[in-house]
């Protein structure tokens, strides 16, 4: 059972709850009682809620009624998590990671590789389009649901706030996200002229890109160290292990100003263009300057292998949501931007499918535009 079955089963029982009558009450009285109520119930169906107050349990506005979810999960930063809590969820990550794939995706050996084999083959997709935000969203979501269902995990999926350690004025290593005990382990072993550079090298620079200077290889600390991968790197598929290459060049892309410059955007067009970044934008923005930040797996299209993937993304989906409040009635609704790569484009409407492939069912990006829904029930804190 997940999260959405509990909270609907929770409502159901509150509003089915019924008094019963009391014995010493005569028959007669209940007789008339039971007619007066359902002229009242009928009246009630007639003119409709509300109309009956202090009899019937006021109801929420129209629409709003079951959109909602009783007990959502609340997402919390890294560092606000207590240690048990934060061995909970690696727990979680080693668990689906000894659990058979069952994607059959090409490499996809285990549940964790499902994962990163559906991001590596959907990349070209679901990046630099309308629902990059919302097909991210929805992917946090169905991870979570696995570590939940698969893995017995009964916290709510961390995320990652970058600016945090950019505001320190310390190295990103220093962050605790890279604790080797509470955390995800640190730097990869670094690797003789290591520089980094995947893509077309003259761009990467262009857009703000410094070699990290060190890393590349291997983590070799933590509870990810020899964490076996076989997705990836980028398109490749081959055995190899999590790399890392922690690039403090990049703070500059990842500091506190660069989240608070996404709030005033009106549009969502506006918007999601600038939090997703090259190379539709020509220098790096938060969600590509936290890829490369991290480097190695992370900074290629198999992302996910790098368990950091889902707290880095669940930070960015902390932004939109904000974002959204700063202006609910006109931004909840908001959604645009091309449905492919290429042309011919047309605009992604909120009928749009976020295809999971063989990981969980289609949903549109109406069903995901609420963090509190039924279906994601979660909030951040
Ligand atoms: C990094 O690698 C790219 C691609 O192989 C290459 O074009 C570039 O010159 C290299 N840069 C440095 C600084 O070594
Ligand atoms: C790399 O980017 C530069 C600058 O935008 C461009 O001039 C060049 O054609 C690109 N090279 C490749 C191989 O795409
Ligand atoms: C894939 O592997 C080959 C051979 O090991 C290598 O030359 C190539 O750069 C790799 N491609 C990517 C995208 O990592
Ligand atoms: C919300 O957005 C609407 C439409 O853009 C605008 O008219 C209104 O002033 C905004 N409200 C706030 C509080 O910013
Ligand atoms: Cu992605």
């Amino acid at each position: 059972m997940n999260m959405e079955d509990v909270s609907r089963k929770t409502e159901k029982q509150t509003t089915l709850s019924t008094e019963t009558p009391r014995p010493r009450v005569p028959s007669w009285l209940i007789v008339l009682s039971t007619i007066i109520l359902s002229a009242l119930v009928a009246l009630h169906t007639i003119i409709g809620f509300g109309a009956l107050p202090g009899i019937f349990p006021k109801p929420r506005p129209v629409g709003t009624e079951s959109r909602l979810c009783a007990r959502p999960a609340i997402r919390q930063e890294w560092r606000t998590l207590s240690n048990e809590q934060k061995l909970e969820y690696i727990t979680a990550v080693q668990c689906l990671h000894r659990l058979p794939g069952i994607s059959h995706l090409q490499g996809a050996k285990t549940r964790f590789d499902d994962f990163a084999a559906v991001h590596v083959v959907s990349a070209g997709a679901i990046h630099h389009v309308g629902h990059f935000l919302p097909w991210h969203r929805r992917f946090l979501h169905v991870h979570e649901i696995a570590l939940r269902e698969e893995c017995g995990f009964e916290g709510a999926l961390p995320y990652w706030d970058w600016s945090l350690d950019v505001a320190s004025g310390r190295s990103l290593s220093e962050s605790p996200v890279f604790d080797p005990v509470y955390g995800f382990g640190g730097n990869g072993l670094d690797i003789a002229d290591y520089n980094g550079s995947f893509e077309n090298h003259t761009l990467m620079v262009a857009a703000g890109w410094v070699a990290p200077g060190a890393g590349g290889g291997c983590v070799t600390d933590g509870p990810f160290a020899e964490f076996m991968l076989s997705v990836g790197p980028g398109l490749n598929i081959t055995d190899h292990c999590l790399s890392r290459a922690i690039n403090d060049n990049m703070q500059k892309f990842l500091s506190p100003a660069r989240v608070a410059e996404l709030m005033p955007l009106t549009t969502f067009e506006e918007f999601r263009i600038e939090i997703e970044g090259t190379p539709v934008t020509k220098t790096f923005r938060v969600h590509d300057g936290g890829h490369i930040a991290v480097g190695g797996d992370m900074q290629r299209f198999s992302s996910p292998n790098d368990p950091l993937f889902y707290l880095h993304h669940a930070f960015l989906d902390k932004i939109w949501w904000d974002w959204v409040g700063m202006n609910f009635s006109s931004r909840l609704e908001d959604i645009s931007g091309p449905s492919t790569v290429n042309p011919p484009y047309e605009d992604v409407t909120l009928d749009f499918e976020l295809d999971m492939m063989m990981l969980a069912p289609p949903v549109t990006i109406r069903e995901v535009l609420e963090t509190p829904n039924q279906l994601l029930c979660h909030i951040y804190e």
